[in-house]
């Protein structure tokens, strides 16, 4: 009988002393251990129940019963304590975090075209007004389409002036220039006649510089029809100068050599920055190189089809970073393809 007189002081004296160190004890961790060390499996609480199973029947049921309000006792104080401490942490967060609900959200970041893209949307929509279509050609050409059938055989020296990529697959490469399109255009309109731009990246393993990327785009231009002679070249080219710069800009074409054009030349735009006086950005030329154009060799036209007898072409290669270059006075083309949004956002 004393045993289990002693077990209900035992319980009491638990109770008390549990409720003491609940109350004076601070923070999540605190109240994990509290929790284990009198709720826990091995509690004294829990260890009274063992104990238990040796007494008579209804001395058991009268300390069981009381061993359980002090678990429940035990377990509401514990709830009572959580919920103290989660409030007093968020107080504590509301009063040195201010929240001001009324002030404005931040915008979030919106992305942009590229000045590329913008820049290639411009010279189609001129291309367009002029009749043009846009013809898609791939960027990983056969070294047929790239320089053989553009009267370039393989060991033609002319194959310098085009660095190459080559692919570890014998004849693939990445394309040096949108010119290979023109083959494969004629061969799809062949003996239609042809007015088409061929616009994309074209790559080529060079020494970059302030004018010269290893990747960059370009947009062909491909006319194929009878009677298309240079004045036709001349006339659209200016044009689309005119359109895109303005009508005050000076152009000039010079003769160059490209073996898939006969004559050939490069048209060159009066430097912006220093109004044909010579300067850094044209290298004390007075002028900056956008394209290069002719009219279309015989040899290519009959391989695209075409009896040069009969049809005639001009085509042309122009590079739209360098063209955005001068419409925005950029003095490095390594800007365009390093992604730094600094220089991205202000286009
Ligand atoms: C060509 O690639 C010829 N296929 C162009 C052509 C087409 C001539 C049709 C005749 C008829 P060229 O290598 O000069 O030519 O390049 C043409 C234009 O592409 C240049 O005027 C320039 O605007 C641009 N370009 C060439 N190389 C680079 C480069 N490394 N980085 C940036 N732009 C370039």
């Amino acid at each position: 009988m004393s045993e289990k007189k002693d077990l209900i002081e035992e319980l009491k004296a638990l109770q008390s002393k549990a409720k003491s160190e609940l109350e004076a004890l601070v923070g999540e961790k605190a109240l994990t251990s509290w929790k284990s060390e009198y709720l826990g499996k091995t509690s004294p609480v829990m260890q009274i129940f063992k104990r238990l199973a040796d007494a008579e029947n209804e001395e058991r049921a009268r300390i069981g019963q009381f061993a359980n309000e002090v678990k429940s006792a035990l377990e509401s104080m514990y709830e009572q304590k959580v919920n103290a401490t989660h409030q007093a942490a968020l107080s504590e967060e509301l009063a040195h975090e201010k929240l001001d609900v009324t002030i404005p959200g931040r915008r979030p970041l919106r992305g942009r075209l590229h000045i590329t893209t913008t820049t290639l949307r411009e010279m189609y929509r001129i291309f367009a007004e002029m009749g043009f279509q846009i013809y898609r050609s791939p960027e990983v050409e056969s070294d047929e389409n790239n320089f053989e059938l553009l009267n370039i055989p393989t060991h033609h020296p002319a194959r310098d002036l085009w660095d190459t990529f080559f692919t570890k697959k014998e004849g693939v490469i990445l394309r040096t220039h949108t010119s290979p399109g023109q083959v494969r255009a004629m061969r799809e309109f062949a003996p239609e006649p042809i007015r088409v731009v061929l616009p994309g990246m074209c790559y080529r393993y060079e020494q970059t510089d302030a004018s010269h990327e290893f990747q960059f785009n370009q947009v062909e231009l491909l006319v194929v029809g009878k009677k298309i002679n240079f004045a036709n070249l001349k006339g659209t080219l200016e044009e689309f100068v005119q359109r895109m710069y303005g009508k005050d800009v000076s152009t000039r074409i010079r003769p160059s050599y490209f073996p898939f054009v006969e004559p050939g030349g490069e048209m060159d735009v009066e430097c912006f920055v220093c109004g044909g006086k010579g300067c850094s950005v044209c290298k004390q030329r007075g002028w900056l190189e956008i394209l290069g154009c002719g009219m279309v060799h015989p040899v290519v036209l009959k391989n695209g089809g075409y009896d040069p007898q009969v049809y005639s072409g001009f085509a042309a290669g122009l590079g739209p970073e360098r063209i955005a270059m001068l419409r925005y006075r950029i003095d490095d083309i390594r800007n365009f393809w390093a992604n730094d949004v600094r220089f991205l956002q202000q286009f």
